[in-house]
């Protein structure tokens, strides 16, 4: 078990980037780079990370990063990948794609898909904010039901999409989810993938105040809520068998879970709720967590 002393001092972010204050998605960032470390190349496409990065000219992180067109992330990945073959280098540096939820869960999708069928040997972290965020807030596939967006201004009418089972349906060998939150979790996870040849993908969860309507000191206690009312699952597969991640083991048991209200009223994004969808919000929660019981129970 990996704790704050064991994280390298080494910073590939250069302070001062142009993300916003209390940005989820930074800090996932910030500790994914220092598990894979310098011998990294990053595929990255249109995002609020491409802002993070800065203007033309300067780039604030020590890593190389190539900033690909909105739909071809996964297929720079392939790339990049091939290339690194072509000059033997293919099991030195590890090849990272870095995608927001739009660029992944719907326009970087067939992409993704072609290069996990590839089988390619990289890293795929999708850090979800739950919208297009860097153009001003419009809904994505992975916007949770009743979340206000410039696209949905009633609320949205429909779950988002689950992105780690679309990617398991590929029988890649390591889907994992994480959250900002939990740096440490996020930070084990990084380096167990590094290690295993194929694709791996993270599904991420990240807080973002202007998006979600709270507070940037908040974002590491907005986290902690999705976790412990039960909305957002920590878990990994690896070869097919699932394992619920420390931070969220104890939730299997529903009597321990927050209630959700908690984690809905703490945001802007939720406000116009109904009790009624928060008793469907109470279904879809229960539901998610019989499903992985299922699983658990059925793979002993
Ligand atoms: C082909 C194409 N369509 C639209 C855009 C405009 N665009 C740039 S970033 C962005 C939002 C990306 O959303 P997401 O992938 O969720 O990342 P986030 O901004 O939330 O970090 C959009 C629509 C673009 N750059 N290229
Ligand atoms: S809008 Fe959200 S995701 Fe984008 S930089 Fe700001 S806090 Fe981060
Ligand atoms: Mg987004």
């Amino acid at each position: 078990m990996v704790n704050v002393m064991d994280l390298p001092e080494e910073e590939f972010i250069y302070p001062g980037t142009r993300a916003c204050a209390g940005c989820g998605m930074a800090l996932i960032y910030r500790i994914a780079l220092k598990a894979l470390g310098a011998k990294t190349l990053i595929t990255v496409p249109a995002s609020c990370l491409t802002v993070l990065h800065g203007m033309q000219g300067f780039c604030s992180t020590k890593i190389s990063v190539y900033h690909t067109p909105f739909a071809t992330t996964g297929a720079s990945a392939s790339g990049i990948l091939a290339s690194l073959e072509d000059k033997g280098l293919e099991d030195e540096i590890t090849v990272l794609a870095f995608a927001g939820d739009g660029g992944t869960t719907d326009i970087g999708i067939q992409a993704l898909s072609g290069a996990a069928e590839r089988e390619t040997n990289f890293i795929y972290a999708c850090y979800d904010n739950e919208a297009y965020m860097n153009t001003g807030v419009q809904r994505s596939g992975s916007t949770p039901l009743g979340v206000k967006t410039t696209t949905t201004p009633e609320g949205k009418l429909v779950h988002k999409k689950n992105m780690p089972k679309i990617l398991e349906a590929h029988g890649i060998p390591y889907v994992a989810t994480g959250i900002a939150s939990y740096p440490l979790d996020l930070y084990e996870k990084f380096k167990k993938a590094r290690d295993i040849h194929g694709s791996k993908y993270f599904h991420i969860l990240s807080p973002c105040p202007p998006g979600w309507g709270y507070e940037p000191k908040d974002t590491i206690l907005i986290g902690r809520l999705a976790v412990q009312t039960g909305f957002w699952i920590l878990y990994e597969v690896e070869n097919g068998i699932l394992k619920l991640s420390r931070a969220s083991s104890r939730y299997l048991d529903p009597s321990k879970r927050k209630p959700i209200e908690d984690y809905l009223m703490a945001q802007k994004r939720f406000s116009q709720m109904t009790q009624q969808e928060i008793e469907v919000y109470k279904t879809y929660i229960n539901d998610m967590w019989a499903d992985i019981n299922r699983r658990i129970q059925n793979q002993d």
